[in-house]
């Protein structure tokens, strides 16, 4: 006789393959192990800690769609399972390897020389260089292509000028794929080094919302970029928009997980405190909440699933990507937010962790297009009119 897993409803397990499980089990284990004992002190004192990519490197979590250059060459769907696992935990920990699998390693893979291949990808994937991504801009940020950057053409490179704004692991980072205008207002994207003069990245201070992760501005003044740090095979928004439909593939797995955790924290934290006599769980309200939670949770993992293997047999849509972003992302902060209600006063208190997923989901559901810019694609893509 079938039975019923209230932790797997629909048996998303036989969906996959067993090397998806072994990527999925070597994940939640070093999650579990190594990164949940340090996150609340992390995040509490807003600890960035290099050693993290360095253990994701040699796991082979950074860039780990790539084949070769040091990389795992796993499919998307394990992607998604890695992204789920590390956000279980911590979304600022997925957000460092959303940005350097994502936006770093891939445009220099996906559009770069096979030097530039070879010099940057081994290190990245190692975490002994860590990279970040600068498309916002301080009067930008839905309207990308708005930019205001410019590379202006000089004898053997580029002279950059402008702003970046909100850019993570921007003052940790050792390189820079930065988008900008040329002289035929072309968007180019570059890879600047650390170290070039005039380049700066401060940190913004205050962010109450993925403290595990720094961000910064990437300020640039009359920066010189040699010819051979352009990424030459691509030009125009498609660049920058080919890695965010990695990263916000990414981010709809990712974001499950962390609902996941929201939701098995409010199941076992009703079922064991008790009120008026009986346990929490024991009211029709509260099972209410713990079903709603369920139900969105299963159907957001079955349709990431779905989602990236449209990704891995090519099929794959940015509209797609654009409806499980958002809604994923929605439905966790929703979640995120009900389950902190439901752990009464306890529920600010970062050891229960609750709070922390709820601050993080804020970010996320607005970086890599927020809910309504991600409303208007779909809502463009059925009628054809543009709403932005
Ligand atoms: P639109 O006319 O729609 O498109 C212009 C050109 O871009 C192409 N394109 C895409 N290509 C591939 N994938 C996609 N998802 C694409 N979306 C657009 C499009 O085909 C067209 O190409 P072509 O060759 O015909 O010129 O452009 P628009 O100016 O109307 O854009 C509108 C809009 C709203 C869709 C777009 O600008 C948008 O998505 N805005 C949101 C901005 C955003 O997501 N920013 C993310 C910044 S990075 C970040 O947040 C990282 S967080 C990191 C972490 O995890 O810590
Ligand atoms: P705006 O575009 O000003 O939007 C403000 C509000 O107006 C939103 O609610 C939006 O939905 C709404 N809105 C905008 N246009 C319309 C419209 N036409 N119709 C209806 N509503 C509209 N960027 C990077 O390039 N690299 C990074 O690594 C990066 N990391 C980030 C990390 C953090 C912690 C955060 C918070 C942001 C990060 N971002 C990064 C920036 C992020 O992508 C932008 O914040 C996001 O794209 C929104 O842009 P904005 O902040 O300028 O908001």
């Amino acid at each position: 006789k079938p039975t019923f897993k209230w932790d797997d409803p629909l048996l998303l397990e036989d969906l996959l393959t067993e090397e998806e499980r072994m990527v999925r089990d070597s994940a939640r284990a070093w999650c579990q192990e190594k990164l949940l004992p340090r996150v609340t002190n992390a995040h509490r004192h807003e600890v960035f800690d290099p050693a993290v990519f360095h253990e994701m490197g040699a796991l082979g979590f950074l860039g780990s769609t790539i084949d070769g250059y040091g990389c795992a060459g796993v499919n998307h769907v394990s992607y998604g399972l890695i992204a789920r696992e590390i956000e279980r935990v911590d979304s600022g920990y997925r957000s460092g390897m959303s940005v350097q699998s994502s936006l770093v390693m891939h445009p220099i893979h996906a559009y770069g020389t096979e030097e530039q291949r070879k010099k940057w990808l081994p290190k990245l994937a190692t975490g002994e260089l860590l990279g970040c991504f600068g498309l916002t801009e301080p009067d930008f940020g839905s309207d990308a292509g708005g930019m205001t950057t410019r590379a202006k053409k000089v004898d053997g490179g580029y002279k950059m000028n402008g702003a970046k704004m909100w850019i993570s692991h921007a003052p940790v980072a050792d390189i820079f794929v930065v988008w900008a205008k040329d002289d035929a207002d072309d968007i180019r994207g570059f890879v600047l080094e650390k170290g070039m003069k005039g380049l700066t990245a401060p940190k913004i201070e205050g962010k109450f919302s993925l403290r595990t992760s720094i961000t910064g501005e990437v300020v640039m003044a009359d920066v010189f970029v040699p010819d051979e740090n352009l990424l030459p095979n691509v030009k125009g928004l498609k660049g920058p928009f080919g890695c965010l439909n990695k990263a916000r593939f990414g981010i709809s797995w990712g974001t499950m997980g962390a609902a996941e955790f929201c939701w098995h924290a409010a199941r076992q934290y009703t079922m064991d405190r008790k009120a008026f006599g009986k346990p929490l769980a024991a009211n029709q309200l509260v099972q209410k909440k713990l079903s709603d939670m369920l139900t969105e949770i299963t159907l957001g993992l079955h349709a990431a699933l779905r989602l990236g293997r449209l990704m891995d047999e090519g099929r794959a849509t940015p509209e797609m990507i654009s409806l499980m972003k958002r809604n994923n992302c929605g439905k966790a902060l929703d979640i995120a937010r009900v389950a902190r209600d439901m752990h009464g006063g306890n529920g600010v208190a970062d050891e229960f962790h609750v709070i922390r997923h709820v601050l993080n989901l804020e970010a996320v559901n607005t970086y890599e297009g927020t809910h309504d810019i991600h409303a208007l694609i779909l809502g463009r893509a059925q009628t054809g009119i543009s709403a932005f």
